[in-house]
């Protein structure tokens, strides 16, 4: 059987942010050899799949990842050789069985993710087809809507801003290449606008801008100046989207929060929630992602039924691409759309499954990096695949990040006039 896996190989390589992370090898019958590396984040969920760190303060600071390596080299790869690379959900039950815990913290999800990512892709190698193509059948040919992250906040920057990510959308473009060059054009604007107020261009981790601006207001309107200055109609050729990744600012999980990097103290989640929906009237946002704390459910269900008829609530940090707590979101309203990672949950299979339970029940769901990510280009096709419509990859700078937009400059191409694009 020439797509049989005749090895599995696991290393220890760098993120963007310069921590460890796994990179898997793996090797077919046929010669098809394929690796895919593990992305990490920084303003995790509680109920994520554990990412599994060394913890030896003598190395990387306690971040090295061999035992995550040492998992794949012992213990996954002589469980998976022979096995036909091209049955994904086998294999990823075969690991989940083999880490037997319910977050894989025995394995770690940063090797089983690693592995699942390196055999889907060596299955779509060994059958000759594209990534894309391999995951999502002849019928994959949506390009997604970029939401590129312009201003970086939270914890993901050292500045004042409360919100972790201010994101550009060209819901008005064309196509994905005209819709690229829209926002690329807004981040260089934006540069500019930042530098006439002597203010810092320096980047964050997702490579957007991490000014000390005075107030998240204040963000918003340089950003709407800057799509205007750039040649753009705001809410019609560029929308904005938010993630304030909330759990972040939190005092209490389930509802009190302190906008501490900003200064503006201590809210509510009542005023928390009052303040998006007046966003929503002033500004033209499209999405909102984890406007609230990943427990406050009852936060969450009130902004839901406030604005959720105008704009997309996604959740990230509440979800954590689970579909435990999807199913719950879905029966009790309290969103209208998933934030879908694939190392939230560890597998190719069951960020599937996510994917599947919203299109089940009419939510959409946004294709997302990590802040700690690598050169691997594998989220562009899964987004392709997953006939996304929206991915949240970073900023118009940074490799990590361009490398995802390059990729889905490719796929455009290669669709041709097949190609869709919509918002
Ligand atoms: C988020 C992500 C990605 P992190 O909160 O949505 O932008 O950040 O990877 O740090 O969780
Ligand atoms: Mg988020």
């Amino acid at each position: 059987m020439k797509e049989a896996i005749a090895a599995v190989r696991g290393m220890e390589i760098l993120d963007s942010r310069g921590n460890p992370t796994v990179r898997v090898f793996v090797e077919l019958a046929d010669g098809t050899v394929s690796s895919a590396s593990v992305p990490s984040g920084a303003s995790t969920g509680e109920n994520e799949a554990i990412e599994l760190r060394d913890g030896d303060k003598n190395r990387y600071l306690g971040k090295g990842v061999l035992k995550a390596v040492e998992n794949v080299n012992a213990i996954i790869a002589p469980a998976l050789i022979g096995m036909p690379a091209t049955q994904q959900v086998a294999i990823d039950l075969k690991m989940i069985e083999l880490d037997g815990t319910d977050n894989k913290s025995n394995l770690g999800a940063n090797a089983i993710l690693g592995v699942s990512m390196a055999v889907a892709r060596a299955a779509a190698m060994s059958c000759r087809l594209p990534l894309y193509r391999y995951l999502g059948g002849s019928g994959a040919r949506r390009i997604p809507v970029p939401a590129m992250n312009i201003i970086n906040g939270g914890a993901h920057a050292d500045n004042s801003v409360d919100i972790q990510e201010f994101m550009a959308v060209p819901i008005g473009a064309p196509n994905f290449r005209e819709g690229l060059r829209y926002i690329a054009e807004t981040f260089h604007t934006l540069k500019k606008l930042l530098k006439g107020q002597n203010l810092a261009t320096s980047v964050g981790d997702e490579g957007g801008f991490a000014p000390n601006l005075p107030s998240n207001e204040a963000v918003m309107d340089i950003i709407i100046t800057a799509i205007e200055k750039a040649g753009y109609v705001p809410g019609q050729d560029i929308a904005i989207s938010l993630d304030s990744a909330a759990s972040s600012f939190a005092t209490d999980l389930g509802g009190s929060y302190d906008l501490k990097w900003s200064g503006g103290g201590a809210k509510s989640s009542d005023d928390l929630v009052a303040m998006a929906e007046q966003w929503v009237e002033k500004y033209p946002i499209v999405s909102w992602e984890d406007p609230l704390a990943e427990n406050d459910w009852a936060g969450f269900k009130k902004l839901t039924a406030r604005v959720g008829e105008r704009i997309d609530i996604v959740g990230d940090d509440i979800f954590v691409t689970n579909t435990q707590y999807i199913s719950r979101g879905i029966e009790e309203k309290a969103a209208n759309s998933v934030l879908i990672k694939l190392n939230q949950i560890g597998t190719v299979s069951e960020s599937i499954d996510a994917v599947r339970m919203c299109r089940d029940a009419g939510w959409r769901y946004f294709i997302s990096h990590r802040s700690g990510e690598t050169e691997d280009t594998f989220l562009a096709d899964f987004a392709v695949a997953m006939d996304g419509g929206q991915l949240k990859t970073g900023s118009a700078s940074r490799s990590e990040r361009i490398a995802k937009y390059n990729r889905l400059l490719e796929i455009e191409q290669e669709l041709g006039g097949a190609a869709l694009y919509y918002w």
